[in-house]
């Protein structure tokens, strides 16, 4: 098969690479916000530095994505595709197929975390000629550096590959120092500006990532089993570097942080932010943290976030039940979760909660220990600002297994992955009354504890007003006595807003 790949680079001189990150949701609209693309655009960073010509192509606002592939491959040396576990599989697939269908012959090499995670079986697909594990810069380099020179990449570390119906592995890539790489080159993106978010955290905002990996162990997460528990950050001064350039390039106003965890450190944490307040950057800002390294961070650090324009942290609890936190690795208790949204409070930042329910085997007590703390917090931070998701299993960790035992169907290839729903529900376990009580239980703390938000929504017409009072009134009653039965007030409230 390689013989293939050398005619067509032999015979066309070529420095082209394409990136194509697939759509991520099969529906019209998945998301109300608009993200950069960042994982093909920083294992894009070393291509353009190199001299090589990119196209970043995004499915997720390129209408005309499958032509553009087609198009975009014919004189190039090699595609990639970046898929997370869900629909992007399937878009992954349909673009290489098309590629394929079209009579191209250039290696298609695939990225992200699904193929990190299932780097055999996502190679035995007949769409896929390598999968590169894990961080992908330097990687996606040395493969594009092969074969622009005709060369055979079988060779270069941190691949899996299946030739012949043989399927072998390269050796692991130590993940390197992320400060090696060059600035994220957002303006090689189509139309950077369509990546700009009018949000809570300001007018003009956008996606950046300030860090790889995560130290936690948390059992139903890709984290540790991508980047092995290791943690590599940019430099205080190289965020504040890429933040000015983001000003100056887009005159961005917020920043959404998508690192899996951005506060690990408290120094680099603390100085990236009394850097933004020296150089007067008016930044609105949110990120990642866990619940229990807020609670051990000085008084005057939560200072300067916030002076530098922290608006919130965002922090996966998961769940208020003990044992469930334990089962899964979490590493921090109820009591670290109440903690963080106390010091969070007190210096007026907010703290937005993720908590999970559905858990494989999760008893209904723990569920209410979860609904406790979840009304512990909104008390403490004077608003219901918590999301509540239903367990969506990924592969490869041990809550998958566990939902593996309780009759969750694995799949076999990367075809049945395609058709993998991670979309929240329809689980073996998860019956549409349990769904419904769930919804049911967060309506009532949505108006129990209504956030700025409703107060917001409910301002702007006196029918929303009447609405508001009227649902609010119900639920704040029920919320006080713990009263969720006969839930009449509910279905009628939430037909008139439906
Ligand atoms: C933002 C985000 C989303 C956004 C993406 C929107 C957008 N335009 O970016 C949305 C909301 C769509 C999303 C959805 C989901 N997400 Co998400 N998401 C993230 C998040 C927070 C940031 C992604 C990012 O930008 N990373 C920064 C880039 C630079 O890093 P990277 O992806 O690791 O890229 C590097 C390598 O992977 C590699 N690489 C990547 N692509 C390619 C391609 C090639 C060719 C090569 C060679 C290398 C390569 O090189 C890059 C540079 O080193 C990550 C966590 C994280 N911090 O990465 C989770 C994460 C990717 N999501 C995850 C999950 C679980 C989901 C959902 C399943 C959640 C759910 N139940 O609905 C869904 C997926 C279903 C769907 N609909 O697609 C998991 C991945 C699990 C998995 N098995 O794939 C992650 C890792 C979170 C976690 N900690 O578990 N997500
Ligand atoms: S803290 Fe968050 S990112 Fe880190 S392993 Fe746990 S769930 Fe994953």
């Amino acid at each position: 098969m390689f013989r293939l790949y050398n005619e067509v680079v032999k015979t066309v001189p070529r420095n082209k690479v394409v990136l194509l990150y697939p759509r991520n949701h099969y529906g019209k609209i998945y998301h109300p916000w608009t993200w950069a693309p960042l994982p093909i655009l920083a294992a894009s960073a070393p291509l353009f530095a190199a001299g090589y010509e990119v196209i970043l192509l995004d499915a997720n606002v390129e209408p005309a994505w499958q032509k553009r592939v087609v198009d975009e491959c014919r004189d190039s040396l090699m595609l990639g595709i970046s898929s997370m576990t869900g629909p992007q599989i399937h878009f992954g697939l349909e673009a290489a197929r098309a590629v394929r269908e079209a009579g191209l012959k250039l290696p298609i090499v695939w990225g992200g975390y699904h193929p990190s995670i299932l780097p055999e079986q996502t190679s035995r697909n007949g769409f896929v000629d390598a999968v590169a594990r894990g961080q992908g810069e330097r990687t996606l380099l040395e493969v594009a550096e092969k074969i622009s020179q005709g060369e055979d990449f079988a060779d270069i570390r941190g691949l899996t590959i299946t030739r012949d119906g043989e399927t072998f592995s390269t050796p692991a890539r130590p993940v390197e120092d992320i400060n090696n790489f060059p600035r994220l080159p957002y303006e090689k993106l189509e139309n950077p500006r369509q990546y700009l978010n009018n949000m809570h955290v300001g007018t003009r905002v956008i996606n950046y990532v300030s860090s790889q990996g995560c130290p936690a162990r948390c059992q139903f997460c890709a984290e540790p089993l991508v980047y092995g528990r290791r943690w590599k950050a940019y430099t205080p001064d190289r965020v504040i570097s890429d933040l000015e350039f983001l000003q100056s390039f887009l005159d961005i106003n917020g920043v959404m942080y998508f690192d899996s965890t951005y506060f690990v450190k408290e120094s680099r944490a603390r100085e990236i932010s009394e850097k933004m307040v020296q150089r007067g950057m008016k930044l609105g800002w949110a990120a990642n943290a866990r619940a229990s390294q807020l609670g051990k961070f000085s008084e005057d650090t939560f200072d300067v976030l916030k002076q530098s324009g922290l608006w919130a942290f965002l922090v996966g609890a998961e769940s208020g039940s003990e044992a469930q936190l334990a089962s899964m690795q979490k590493d921090i208790g109820p009591g670290d979760i109440l903690e963080a949204a106390r010091v969070a409070s007190r210096h007026g930042i907010k703290i937005t909660y993720s908590f999970i329910v559905g858990f494989p085997g999760e008893t209904d007590p723990e569920i209410e220990e979860t609904w406790d703390v979840m009304e512990q917090v909104s008390k403490i931070v004077g608003e219901y600002n918590s999301q509540l998701h239903f367990y969506a299993p990924t592969p490869g960790n041990a809550l998958y297994e566990e939902a593996a035992r309780f009759g969750l169907r694995t799949p076999e290839s990367l075809e049945e992955w395609a058709a993998f729903s991670t979309v929240e529900g329809g689980l073996p376990w998860m019956s549409k009354g349990f769904m419904n009580r769930m919804r049911q239980r967060e309506f009532y703390m949505v108006y129990g504890y209504p956030s700025e938000w409703v107060r917001r929504r409910a301002a702007r017409s006196l029918l929303r007003r009447l609405y508001v009072g009227v649902a609010s009134g119900v639920s704040t009653a029920r919320c006080r006595r713990h009263f969720w039965r006969f839930p009449l007030d509910w279905w009628l409230l939430r037909g008139l807003r439906q």
